[in-house]
């Protein structure tokens, strides 16, 4: 039911198509070989400007966005926010206009900060950028209202997109998608994986994948690593979304507080900047299997799962699916941090 419920739903392509899913071979073996760790990975599932998560997610919005006849899509992030630079490819791939608020989500010093990795690359796809002063905050703002009313005035149609295009009607859309695309794939697979490892912030991600999962009864094997060190309300902004997607979608029935899996022991304690452990696990999966995540967001959960298999949390013979989401342009303004 809940299939064909989202399928109802209007959807641009701007992915390649269902993202890639292989064996990290040298993480498993150096593991142990008792965990098999697999990567689906969103990282490179589509040509729009390096992709990750929110292209997903916009598939569903940029469909709305033309339905509504709207000319600039408005978002907002942190200065190296990689949802802001996806929405900047999206409204260059589509030819619609693109303002952007990047706020200073993280007290990061480092000289090329504000000029480097994601916001070059905004820049560079011709989006009008305009950095705000304002710390972090996953909920809504007045810079962004005002971004708004700014494309109003000059007689622009705006589209507005929360921060990772989650707290909107369609952003648990694509993440849902991703959890029927996953059950396809283990068909293909010959088997089942006994756990997902997503890093939450924004939340939709996760809460997608838990909507979409939940018809299958899935959802509390789905492991959310928050990254936003400001855990209960990323906890309740998945329960949120969770619940509106799966109503969406047509679960016929409430999700319940057990199906909404947030760890927290892997955020560093601040959102966006990473501590020796999470930057030793980034550089261990680099050396092994090549696979980079940045200090932000993927830089802690993969660390967690690895923490995790260390401590024997996962039964012998799990297989477990590590969820890239992107975020490599990031990397750039952290160079210190290696
Ligand atoms: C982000 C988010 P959610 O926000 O959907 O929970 O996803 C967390 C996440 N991994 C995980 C990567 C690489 C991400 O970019 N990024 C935000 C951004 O502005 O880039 C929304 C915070």
């Amino acid at each position: 039911m809940s299939r064909q419920a989202l399928e109802s739903f209007p959807k641009v392509q701007l992915t390649f198509g269902p993202s890639p899913i292989h064996r990290l071979n040298r993480l498993t073996d150096y593991l142990g070989g008792k965990v098999e760790i697999w990567a689906k990975r969103e990282d490179v599932n589509s040509g729009l400007a390096y992709g990750g998560n929110k292209t997903r997610k916009l598939e569903y919005l940029a469909a709305d966005a033309l339905a509504q006849g709207c000319d600039t899509l408005v978002s907002i992030g942190g200065v190296q926010s990689n949802h802001t630079r996806q929405v900047a490819a999206v409204a260059a791939k589509l030819g619609l206009k693109c303002v952007l608020v990047q706020e200073h989500w993280v007290d990061w010093d480092e000289v090329n900060y504000e000029k480097t990795g994601n916001i070059l690359l905004s820049r560079i796809m011709g989006a009008e950028v305009r950095l705000d002063a304002a710390g972090f905050d996953i909920g809504f703002r007045k810079s962004w209202e005002e971004a708004i009313s700014d494309v109003v005035a000059r007689g622009g149609k705006p589209y507005p997109i929360p921060a990772g295009a989650s707290d909107h009607p369609l952003g648990g859309h694509g993440f849902a998608g991703w959890a029927f695309e996953v059950e396809d794939q283990e068909r293909e697979l010959g088997f089942t994986f006994e756990n997902v490892i997503v890093c939450s912030v924004t939340g939709s991600t996760q809460a997608g994948m838990i909507a979409g999962f939940a018809h299958s009864n899935r959802a509390a094997s789905v492991l959310g690593i928050d990254g936003s060190a400001t855990v209960e309300k990323t906890w309740e902004q998945i329960m949120r979304i969770a619940s509106r997607t799966a109503a969406a979608i047509e679960l016929g029935r409430e999700l319940s507080d057990s199906e909404i899996v947030l760890l927290d022991r892997w955020n560093d304690g601040i959102y966006g900047v990473a501590g020796d452990h999470t930057i030793e696990g980034i550089e261990l999966v680099a050396r092994l299997d090549g696979m980079i995540t940045d200090p932000v967001y993927e830089g802690k959960s993969i660390t967690a799962l690895i923490d995790l298999v260390k401590e024997g949390y996962f039964p012998e013979g799990s297989r477990i699916l590590y969820a890239h989401l992107g975020g490599q342009p990031a990397i750039n303004a952290y160079t210190t941090a290696f």
